[in-house]
């Protein structure tokens, strides 16, 4: 487990003993019923937690993700493309916009946030410390990576806290465009020149196991699963994820004869689930830690956005701006 085993299920435990059963009984049933939480509605304090460290997570991933596609919007072949993919990184964040507000609804101020992702204290997507050496790369986050976040989003936007449903659902609106767009370009390379089909083939095969490993850590091992599953807050587990993802996207990345790097995938027919080669869950660990290869990168860029953003910020706030409202 990735909680820390047995540990994390007794600090669970332990913070479930400390809420007052009846409030926990009437919390619960209220979910059970489908209802949202909102803000100023009674949750349990580990709801609380669970939800910002899960929100939080995701904005940053927003945040982080428009790093390697938006070094490609100059580079992108031809005018469209360089539009195109201009406004999907602006989407990016202002995906993370909203889910850092949906984040604050439950107590933690942005600056902190931004504070822990800068420092290394906070997670994001493990998928985003890779390098886009080429053009590939990029299209290939594009539609697969999106669809990847939209199987999980359009899930969870069922759940059961209200400001986060709400933002998953504007996000995955804007990021079926955007599923739309890589799947244009990703055609347009596999049909393309040999060089083409060979560049995107390269990138088929450098992309995919980060891409099986940004479902999470198989249902074996994750730690959260339960608990969020049981408060609605995810409404699947990781492997069932993984699952409809390869279901929907391997036919597809086959029709146009690109093959994927695990001679073990297959589709079972008896069971109708996918069989594949176990993810590499060290590798995993390692770059959702810091030890990825380009973790350091894209902190650093992070960081240097925070700095130079900083006079911005403090002219805003000043109260001489015209652009803040004096306390009456
Ligand atoms: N990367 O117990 P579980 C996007 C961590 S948005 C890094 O299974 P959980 C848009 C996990 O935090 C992409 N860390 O965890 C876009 C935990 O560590 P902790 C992001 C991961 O929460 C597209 C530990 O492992 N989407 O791509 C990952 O139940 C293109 C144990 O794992 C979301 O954030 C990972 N992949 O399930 C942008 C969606 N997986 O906190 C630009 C919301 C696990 O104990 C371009 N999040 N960990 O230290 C979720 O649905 C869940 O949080 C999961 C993980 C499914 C990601």
């Amino acid at each position: 487990m990735y909680g820390g085993g047995n540990t994390f299920e007794k600090l669970q435990t332990k913070a479930l003993k400390d809420e007052d059963p009846q409030l926990l009984a009437v919390f619960e049933a209220r979910i059970e019923r489908g209802e949202k939480i909102e803000p100023t509605d009674w949750m349990p304090d580990l709801y609380r937690k669970q939800l910002i460290r899960m929100i939080e997570q995701h904005a940053h991933s927003e945040i982080i993700g428009a790093l390697p596609e938006g070094t490609w919007i100059t580079r992108a072949p031809g005018f469209k493309r360089k539009l195109a993919l201009m406004a999907k990184v602006q989407d990016e964040v202002g995906h993370a916009q909203l889910l850092y507000s949906a984040a604050e609804t439950l107590g933690k101020s942005r600056e902190q946030m931004i504070d822990d992702l800068i420092s290394g204290k906070s997670k994001y997507s493990n998928i985003f410390n890779y390098p886009a050496f080429t053009w590939a790369d990029s299209c290939f986050i594009s539609w697969l990576v999106d669809a990847g976040a939209i199987v999980n989003q359009t899930a969870n936007a069922r759940g059961s806290y209200g400001p986060y449903c709400r933002a998953l659902e504007r996000i995955c609106i804007e990021e079926s465009f955007h599923l739309k767009y890589g799947h244009h370009c990703v055609i347009h390379l596999a049909t393309g020149t040999p060089i083409q089909r060979k560049m995107m083939q390269e990138a088929f095969n450098r992309w995919w196991p980060p891409m099986m490993h940004f479902f999470g850590p198989s249902d074996k091992i994750s730690a959260h699963t339960e608990v969020l599953m049981k408060w609605k807050v995810k409404m699947d587990t990781n492997d069932n994820m993984r699952n409809q993802f390869l279901d929907m996207y391997v036919p597809k990345i086959w029709e146009l004869g690109l093959t994927l790097p695990d001679p073990n995938l297959k589709k079972n027919e008896e069971t109708g689930r996918w069989e594949y080669t176990e993810p590499d869950w060290e590798e995993f660990k390692r770059v959702i830690n810091g030890d990825g290869p380009c973790n350091a990168e894209r902190l650093a860029v992070r960081r240097m956005a925070e700095e130079r953003g900083r006079w911005v910020r403090k002219a805003l706030l000043s109260p001489k701006s015209k652009y803040v409202t004096p306390l009456a």
